[in-house]
């Protein structure tokens, strides 16, 4: 199988080129980084860190992104003062998985006050307490991303709790990979796209603003995204592939009624759905960053923290591929990461003083450095980042 097969010939196989990257199936890529032939790679410049305490420098892998350093803007802390106050990050689905793993990260470093936004409160609770995140170290709110109505709500109550927003975390998301028919968000979105997509981009254009009027010293806001929605690697060649067209079903609201329930128009397809959405994320990030990135200083970024395969993202799948799927990617493919390693992870992210870099696309090696990677042709098409952007706010009732 042709899985097998690439795990022992690890060197030089590679798939027909798509744009400026191909797929290559070189030892690393099985973890989702991509290294086509034109790219530099420079292991005397410091990007790479090691995943304890984000202090070890060891190289650096360079990538094509269209990333900037933070410019001027980017407020210092106060003169004289010594000790930062605590930051302030809003983190969504941190109920479970990732989003659970990263609140107690940061939560634990005694730096951060984590507001839990989730969509079931006793669950949250429940959970938190599980993970042994300190009380004073949290707070959930409620946010059903699938309703445009909560969204909004959870703006005004979080501006109403009086505090500050510094980072911004869009984690949650849902699956539906053996869905034979969509399901609707409360304004009739198709539930993939409708939540990991649309309930985040009204989210974080919302708070926005909040971020900005915050004087933390580094202000981020993230958007998960994920290897299986970029097609320049082995994972995102597995069907269904991730194709957002020319978004036509998207513009037509994805209400299954007089659109398609696709973003690219064509049947309903659970996993094309999550993966489509993905690359919603990650194109949102892009034209974040463009937009407002030198105007505000804040840094935009999104990343893949590795194959959490244990989540509960995985709920709707088949118990026989919730069995194999874990020992698969840890001992097939190597691109398995524990939930408390990919906690820390996006938790650097959230805080690492070095990673204060838009517009990057974060990955990790094998030693779990991070490194900028390179997103598929389409994730990173800056004509449809700005239709998906454009069709995006007039279907959240921003334009
Ligand atoms: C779809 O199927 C479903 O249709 C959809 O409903 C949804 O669930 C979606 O993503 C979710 O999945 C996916 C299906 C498509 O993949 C499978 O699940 C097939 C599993 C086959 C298992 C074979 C494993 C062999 C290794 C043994 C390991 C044992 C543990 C198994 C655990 C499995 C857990 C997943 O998949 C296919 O169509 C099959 C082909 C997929 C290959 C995709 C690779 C594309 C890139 C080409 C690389 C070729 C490499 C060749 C190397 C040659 C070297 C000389
Ligand atoms: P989980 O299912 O464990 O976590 C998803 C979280 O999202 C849960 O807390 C869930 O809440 C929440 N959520 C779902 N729907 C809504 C909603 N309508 N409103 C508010 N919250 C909601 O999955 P993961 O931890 O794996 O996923 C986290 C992120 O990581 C996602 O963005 C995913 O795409 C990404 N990712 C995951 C990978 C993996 O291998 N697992 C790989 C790459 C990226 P509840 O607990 O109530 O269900
Ligand atoms: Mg995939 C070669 C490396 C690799 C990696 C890093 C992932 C990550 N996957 C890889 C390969 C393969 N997967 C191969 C060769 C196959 C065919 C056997 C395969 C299959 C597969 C399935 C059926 N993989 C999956 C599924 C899912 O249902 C998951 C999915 O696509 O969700 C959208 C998934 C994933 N594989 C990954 C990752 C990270 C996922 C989780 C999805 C995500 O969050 O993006």
């Amino acid at each position: 199988m042709a899985l097998q097969a690439a795990s022992l010939v690890p060197a030089a196989f590679s798939i027909p080129k798509e744009g400026r990257s191909g797929v290559s199936l070189r030892d690393s890529s099985l973890l989702g980084i991509s290294f086509p032939d034109h790219l530099k790679i420079d292991f005397s410049s410091s990007t790479l860190r090691s995943k304890r305490g984000f202090k070890q420098r060891v190289g650096a892998v360079r990538a094509q992104t269209i990333a900037t350093t933070t410019p001027a803007v980017n407020r210092a802390a106060p003169e004289g003062k010594k000790t930062l106050r605590k930051g302030s990050v809003i983190v969504t689905g941190a109920s479970s998985g990732l989003g659970l793993a990263t609140a107690k990260a940061l939560a634990e470093t005694g730096k951060w006050h984590v507001i839990m936004a989730c969509r079931d409160f006793l669950k949250a609770e429940r959970a938190a307490k599980s993970a042994g995140i300190a009380k004073e170290n949290y707070n959930i709110m409620h946010l059903d991303l699938a309703s445009l109505d909560s969204v909004r709500q959870f703006v005004d109550n979080f501006r109403r709790s009086g505090r500050p927003l510094d980072v911004l975390v869009c984690n949650a998301a849902v699956y539906y990979p053996t869905a034979k028919e969509p399901t609707f968000t409360a304004e009739g979105f198709e539930q993939s796209v409708g939540t990991n997509h649309l309930g985040h981009f009204l989210l974080s254009r919302l708070l926005l603003d909040d971020l900005n009027k915050s004087d933390y010293p580094s202000r981020r806001l993230i958007i998960v995204g994920s290897i299986t929605g970029n097609t320049n690697t082995l994972a995102g060649n597995v069907p269904p592939k991730a194709n957002l067209g020319d978004l036509r079903g998207l513009a037509g609201g994805l209400n299954g009624l007089n659109s398609s329930s696709m973003i690219d128009g064509a049947d309903f397809d659970g996993a094309k759905a999550y993966k489509d959405s993905k690359v919603c994320n990650m194109l949102t990030m892009q034209e974040f960053h463009r937009r407002y990135h030198e105007e505000t200083g804040i840094t935009f970024a999104s990343l893949y923290p590795g194959c959490i395969a244990t989540t509960g993202l995985f709920r709707e799948h088949i118990p026989l591929f919730r069995t194999l799927f874990p020992p698969f990617q840890k001992y097939i493919t190597k691109g398995y990461v524990s939930e408390d390693e990919a906690g820390e992870r996006l938790a650097q992210v959230v805080s690492d003083p070095s990673l204060t870099k838009s517009g990057v696309y974060w990955s990790w090696n094998r030693a779990s450095a991070s490194f900028e990677n390179q997103l598929s042709q389409e994730a990173s098409d800056t004509q449809k980042a700005r239709k998906v952007w454009e069709i995006s706010e007039k279907l959240v009732g921003l334009a």
